[in-house]
């Protein structure tokens, strides 16, 4: 006899920034309560596994943390006191600072700030139609891709690449600088089925002993900021040992002739002393990729949140072409799709109405911006009124002092519409509450895969929370901002958006949930050409051409990035005052700050912790468990030291982002990270950090 009750199953899609974007079947207990949620398995990406903090979403969406009514700041800013106040209010006092913003000051005083909380397309950019439609400053998105989709940008092209789902079909996958087993579950799943059906290999190259590093059977530990000197020397091997395809070097890329003359004096055994890693390892390595034409590299983004994160990502992206591994099915390179979509966003973004010539602020920056450094306004108006959704600067953003500094100004005003009572919705004025995933409808893309999917509404909102939508149109309509798409539907929005990109509409999309709309192998294999005018590979990049939303004009020492792939040594390397780096890799149960609120990714995580080489910390006095403080140019954290043999000598991870407040003195790990920018568009180096650690 069956004695459960009868639980339904709805359909939706993770929203969380991570490339898998999964295909969710999720229990709906009542209109207001669901129950497990598992990975759909008739999706041929998902293939009915996702990570463990979604799978317990229920813990974050019934968590008793949830704002559920606005709120109005009633005690000093940043102290996180406040009272409830209604919906009209509090949109009628925030539409008023931005009338009173722009009357003084001008539209670009007025920053709409946000990032990547849900990635759908309605609920993260519709923000943007009210920002173009008013014309306030823009906001340049660093925070994650500039670095990376730059350095792939410089070769290819194109943000695109192999269906990933092609690694079932690998003799072998190269996982570099990411860390699927953390961040992105399913390429794991789709590795242990090339293992299973052709004994594919596993090589991962990490600055430590990752969970993915754990499975791999060929081990890269290298230094961190040094992938550009272990892809030179590999090449190098390739090209000695006769590995590289000439006929496709010469049919797809632009110069490899000079390119392996470059190589010849980036030896392995130059790159080991760069790496700090046996030459020995670097030739095995070069070896297998060498002898295996189905080689899948799948380039994560780790390894370019660095200074030298894009030529680092552009060297990479050199191997595949050298070897021609991108004509092999199971070959070639994976780092994101996210160009592939092509979609038209004039109607959720209002780019129709986007005036030329406005200020694009860096986000990355957002601590020096509020602090009206001269750099940053351009010669524009200060910032007086900060709209934030989707985003937790307060906590993600680098140099986490001035940030804090900035947000404390008396004289800005911040509305900040959140799930949480956040480290930056503590500093607002007013706080707005927001629905979650499955209390709205949108759609989404898959970074990692090639889907798009619907995203369902499955159960009621509790308390007042509002939708971003719903948000956006109502300021809209108070602040006189004008555009059709306030007026349309979550689901109009997504039905226009798909009709005018050529794509199914929404009727068949909510009828099969997805739709795959990977392009033929011969383009994403690049086989009809690259992503320029030639159709070539760029082994000698032009960092000035590569462009990046984030910026009109290049910026960081751009002088200093290698035409042809180098070490590039724009890094943070130790000195005597700070003799070690620090890189703040994802922990695997926090997805940036989000779930860091929910009690068994707290649980599993422990409490904040940094890895330390048990030499270090025998030469440093210090015992495996001990309270230590991390300085930077920047500032000081407090950890506990964790002795971790897993990576090289004067290298320290602190897996993150805990909240602030888990760190004595509330420093969370971004006060000791730098907002300076790296060269060609910026982007966090969060990863590339000179520091000292001694006794707390
Ligand atoms: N659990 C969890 N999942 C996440 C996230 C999270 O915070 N937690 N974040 C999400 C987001 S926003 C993103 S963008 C993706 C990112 O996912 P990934 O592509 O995996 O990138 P990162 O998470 O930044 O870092 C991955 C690995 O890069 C390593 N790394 C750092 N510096 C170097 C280096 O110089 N060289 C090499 N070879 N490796 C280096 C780090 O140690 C880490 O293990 O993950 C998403 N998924
Ligand atoms: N030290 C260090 N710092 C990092 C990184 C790192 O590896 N190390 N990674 C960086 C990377 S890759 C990224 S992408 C950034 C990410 O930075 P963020 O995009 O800020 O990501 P989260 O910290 O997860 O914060 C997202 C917030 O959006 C809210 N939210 C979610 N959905 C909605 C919604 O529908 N409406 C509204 N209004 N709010 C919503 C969530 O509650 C959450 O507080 O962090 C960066 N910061
Ligand atoms: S693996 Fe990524 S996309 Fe899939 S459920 Fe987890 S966070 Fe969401
Ligand atoms: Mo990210």
């Amino acid at each position: 006899m069956n004695i459960l009750p009868n639980i339904k199953t709805g359909i939706s899609v993770c929203p969380h920034d991570c490339p898998s974007a999964c295909a969710l079947e999720v229990e709906v207990l009542d209109e207001r309560t669901i129950g497990r949620v598992r990975g759909a398995k008739d999706n041929s990406y998902t293939l009915g596994v996702i990570c463990e903090k979604v799978s317990r979403y229920a813990e974050r969406i019934h968590h008793p943390d949830r704002l559920l009514h606005p709120l109005k700041r009633k005690g000093p800013k940043g102290s996180g006191e406040f009272q409830r106040i209604s919906w009209d209010d509090a949109l009628a006092e925030t539409a008023e600072a931005m009338l009173k913003a722009e009357a003084d000051y001008g539209p670009t005083s007025v920053w709409p700030y946000f990032y990547a909380g849900t990635m759908g397309y309605v609920m993260r950019d519709g923000i943007n139609r009210l920002r173009h439609a008013k014309g306030y400053s823009n906001l340049g998105d660093t925070f994650c891709v500039a670095l990376s989709w730059s350095g792939y940008l410089a070769g290819t092209g194109s943000v695109s690449g192999v269906d990933p789902r092609e690694m079932q079909v690998s003799d072998l996958i190269v996982v570099w600088g990411g860390n699927p087993v953390n961040t992105q579950v399913n390429v794991m799943t789709h590795v242990a089925m090339a293992r299973k059906n052709r004994g594919a290999r596993l090589a991962c190259v990490d600055i430590y002993e990752t969970g993915t590093m754990k499975q791999a059977d060929l081990k890269l530990i290298i230094r961190p900021g040094t992938d550009g000197a272990l892809a030179c020397a590999v090449m190098h091997v390739l090209f000695r040992d006769g590995h590289a395809d000439w006929a496709y070097l010469e049919k797809f890329t632009d110069a490899p002739r000079e390119f392996a003359a470059h190589l010849k004096a980036k030896t392995p055994e130059w790159a080991a002393k760069i790496c700090d890693i046996p030459v020995a390892d670097i030739e095995a390595f070069a070896r297998l990729i060498g002898e295996t034409k189905r080689t899948f590299f799948r380039i994560g983004y780790g390894f370019t949140r660095s200074r030298n994160g894009a030529p680092n990502m552009h060297a990479v992206s050199c191997i595949p072409a050298v070897t021609g591994a991108w004509q092999h099915e199971g070959g070639g390179a994976l780092h994101s799709n996210s160009g592939m979509y092509r979609m038209n966003k004039t109607m959720i973004e209002g780019l129709d109405v986007r005036k030329p010539g406005i200020r694009i602020l860096d986000q990355s920056r957002i601590g020096a911006a509020l602090l009206n450094d001269p750099y940053d306004l351009q010669g524009g108006p200060p910032v007086k009124m900060l709209l934030v959704q989707n985003t937790n600067p307060a906590s993600v953003a680098p140099d986490q002092t001035k940030v804090k500094q900035g947000l404390a100004r008396e004289d800005l005003f911040t509305c900040v519409h959140e799930q949480f009572m956040t480290e930056t919705a503590k500093f607002a004025d007013i706080v707005l509450p927001a629905t979650m995933f499955l209390e709205h409808d949108d759609i989404y893309q898959g970074g990692g895969h090639s889907h798009l999917l619907y995203g369902r509404k499955l159960v009621e909102a509790p308390g007042e929370c509002r939708n971003n939508h719903e948000v956006i149109c109502d300021l809209a309509r108070r602040v006189g901002a004008e555009h059709p798409g306030f007026a349309m539907s979550p689901r109009e929005l997504i039905d226009w958006t798909l009709v005018n990109s050529k794509k199914p509409g929404l009727d068949l999309l909510d009828q099969e949930s997805w739709v795959d709309v990977m392009p033929d192998f011969e383009q994403a294999h690049f086989l009809k050409g690259f992503g320029f005018p030639d159709g070539k590979f760029r082994f000698r990049a032009d960092w000035r051409k590569v462009r990046f939303r984030s910026t009109e004009v290049p910026v960081g020492p751009v002088e200093m990035l290698p035409g042809f792939p180098d070490h590039c040594e724009t890094i943070e390397e130790a000195t005597a005052d700070y003799p070690f780096r620090l890189a703040t890799s994802p922990a695997r149960t926090f997805l940036n700050s989000t779930f860091n609120e929910t009690p068994s990714s707290r649980k599993r995580e422990g409490r904040p912790t940094v890895f330390v080489h048990p030499d270090d910390l025998a030469a440093l006095g210090l015992a495996d468990g001990q309270k230590v403080k991390v300085g930077s140019a920047r500032g000081t954290v407090t950890l506990h030291a964790r002795a971790h043999a897993g990576q090289r000598r004067g290298v320290l991870i602190a897996e993150s982002i805990w909240p602030n407040e888990a760190h004595e003195d509330g420093q969370g790990i971004n006060t000791l990270t730098g907002a300076d920018q790296p060269a060609p568009n910026g982007g966090g180096a969060f990863h590339d950090n000179r520091v000292w650690i001694r006794a707390a």
